[in-house]
């Protein structure tokens, strides 16, 4: 039989069949071949034997969330605790693009926002690079109907640091979820690591992951591969001069001229430079 692995503890494996969850082991020939199973791989599983045969070739795979054939990766960030960061969500974003992910991006914590003017900068920012971006509250329940539908048929994958409330989210989404919810350390500035495990949770006739927050993320890409996947530049490098253009000091650069006139909001391209200067300066072979 084929299905998803959904999830995994401690060399035992969740399988679901889209109506069954099935528990399985793999066979000693993964050991031998050092292949290493995911949670979201498809695989061949022995429903008697209750051992996995087989993985399907994978259509992509995270290393962070570490998770494999996503249809989507949706980017929680909150308003406040922890405090919104242009530079974290741009970096996800951008390592959505290089993995050839969709992204889209759900803000929450809304009834704590303190002014509606973060609200209107994070709107016309993303709107202007041509991200979409949802905003919620798990709290008062806002902007939590609205959101179901973009799961429908799709296999998503929540991304976010720790404490912005993606566990609290799915629960919103469906209490029968039941994920244990962390919280917020002043301290730390960040979450207390709740969630350790990364789960797919069926959804809509497709499954949404739970995953585990992070906070720091190397992108591991070159000048040249970041101006090529950072949101809001990608669709403008090819317009430049020079084809090995890194959009700070060349003439003739579209990205500048983009910024100069107002299409490129500021911010992304103060991120860009920032991410650009701690970016890998070797040419990948
Ligand atoms: N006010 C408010 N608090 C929220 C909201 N969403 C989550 N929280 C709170 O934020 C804290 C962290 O929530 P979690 O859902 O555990 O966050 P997480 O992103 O799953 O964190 P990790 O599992 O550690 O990665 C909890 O105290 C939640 O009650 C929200 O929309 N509004
Ligand atoms: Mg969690
Ligand atoms: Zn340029």
């Amino acid at each position: 039989m084929i299905g998803r692995i959904v999830a995994s503890i401690s060399g035992q494996y969740s399988i679901s069949d889209g109506e069954n969850i099935f528990s399985a082991v793999p066979r000693g020939i993964f050991r031998k071949d050092n292949q290493r199973l995911m949670v979201g791989d498809l695989v061949e599983f022995n429903k008697e034997m209750n051992t996995i045969e087989k993985i399907l070739p994978r259509k992509n795979e995270l290393k962070r969330p570490r998770i494999a054939n996503i249809d989507q990766l949706l980017i929680v960030s909150s308003i406040d605790k922890p405090l919104f960061s242009f530079e974290l969500v741009l970096k996800y974003l951008t390592f959505a693009n290089f993995n050839h992910i969709h992204s889209e991006i759900i803000i929450t914590k809304t009834d704590i926002a303190s002014e509606n003017e973060i609200i209107a900068k994070i709107t016309d920012v993303f709107e202007k690079i041509g991200v979409k971006t949802h905003f919620i509250s798990n709290k008062t329940g806002e902007g939590i109907e609205e959101i179901k539908k973009i799961f429908n048929g799709k296999v998503s994958a929540l991304m976010g640091q720790s404490g912005v409330g993606k566990s609290s989210f799915l629960n919103m989404v469906d209490p029968l979820f039941d994920r244990g919810v962390g919280q917020y350390s002043e301290a730390l500035g960040r979450g207390k690591h709740k969630t350790r495990e990364v789960i797919l949770l069926p959804f809509g006739g497709g499954f949404i992951a739970d995953t585990p927050g992070f906070s720091s993320l190397e992108l591991e890409m070159t000048k040249e591969e970041l101006g090529q996947y950072f949101p809001g530049i990608e669709n403008l490098y090819t317009g430049c001069a020079y084809s090995n253009c890194i959009h700070i000091s060349e003439i003739n650069c579209k990205v500048k001229e983009a910024l100069n006139l107002g299409i490129l909001p500021k911010v992304v391209y103060d991120c860009y430079i920032k991410m650009s200067n701690e970016a890998l300066t070797f040419y990948r072979r």
